[in-house]
């Protein structure tokens, strides 16, 4: 069993490319669960096979505690921890080869609250992964892009699990853009120097100090351009999950 937990900031395409990448999959007949970790999402893409909402309901935990709807996810998602066990169980008794985990809209709120690496732990298995989506918009300045890696960096201390760097919606991005930013992960020193032109004072002696926290968490070295809506690079998705998985279990 395999299980990738595709997991960014809101509206960066987590749900769109669990489905996207679970019909790549299907296409290419492996067998594929889908796990959606949302309480609050209203509408999915997808259908789930083993779905958060059949064990916390969010409307349910508002009322119950009367919650307004940041309070509502915030307990709900702690709830979530309960019921990790029945879970876990729910998605081995469909016995997959392939478990795509969509996380909850909000990072902070299954990255930084206890659930998250608990849930990870709980019903990841010794092959799992986390992809991280990574926003085109933010990523296509230097100093966003730092942002970004920056995110990316605290997800992967917080996890302690193999991460992988999507560059999102990269059909939105112009083929120049993607260029750049794969270049500069290819090559840190060149956004070091767009850095240098674009920032400065202290924000730039910041910068240069974090390319060796990004060098020590080996954030440079890939970003996958993938679009869920073209299929552009969810070949390539495939091809590194694998390598990661067969690494790991080279390792055991
Ligand atoms: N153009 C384009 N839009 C996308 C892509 N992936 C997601 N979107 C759109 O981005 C918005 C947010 O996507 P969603 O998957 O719900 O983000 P989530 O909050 O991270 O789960 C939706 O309107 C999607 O249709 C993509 O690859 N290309
Ligand atoms: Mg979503």
């Amino acid at each position: 069993m395999f299980t990738s937990f595709f997991i960014g900031t809101a509206g960066s395409g987590k749900s769109t490319l669990t489905k996207a990448y679970s019909e790549w999959l299907t296409r290419n007949e492996f067998n594929v669960v889908l796990v959606n970790l949302d309480p609050g999402v209203r509408r999915l893409p997808y259908s789930p096979d083993v779905d958060i909402r059949d064990y916390v309901n969010l409307e349910e935990v508002m009322d119950k505690y009367d919650l307004g709807p940041n309070g509502g996810l915030i307990a709900s998602i702690d709830m979530m921890a309960g019921f990790v066990d029945d879970f876990k169980e729910e998605i081995e008794e469909l016995k997959p080869t392939y478990v795509l985990v969509d996380t909850p809209g909000q990072l902070e709120l299954f990255a930084f609250r206890s659930t998250g690496p608990l849930v990870t732990t709980a019903i990841g298995s010794e092959e799992s992964c986390l992809v991280f989506l990574m926003d085109p918009l933010l990523s296509r300045s230097p100093s966003g892009f730092v942002s970004v890696l920056l995110l990316s960096a605290s997800v992967q201390y917080r996890f302690n699990l193999p991460q992988i760097n999507v560059l999102s919606k990269a059909d939105t991005l112009k083929e120049e853009e993607i260029d750049k930013i794969t270049e500069w992960i290819s090559e840190p020193q060149k956004l070091l120097n767009a850095i240098d032109q674009e920032a400065s004072g202290l924000r730039r002696e910041i910068s240069i100090n974090l390319g060796e926290v990004f060098t020590s968490f080996g954030l440079f070295n890939e970003i996958l351009p993938v679009s869920s809506l073209t299929f552009e690079g969810v070949d390539n998705l495939y091809a590194v999950l694998e390598r990661i998985y067969t690494d790991r279990e080279g390792l055991i």
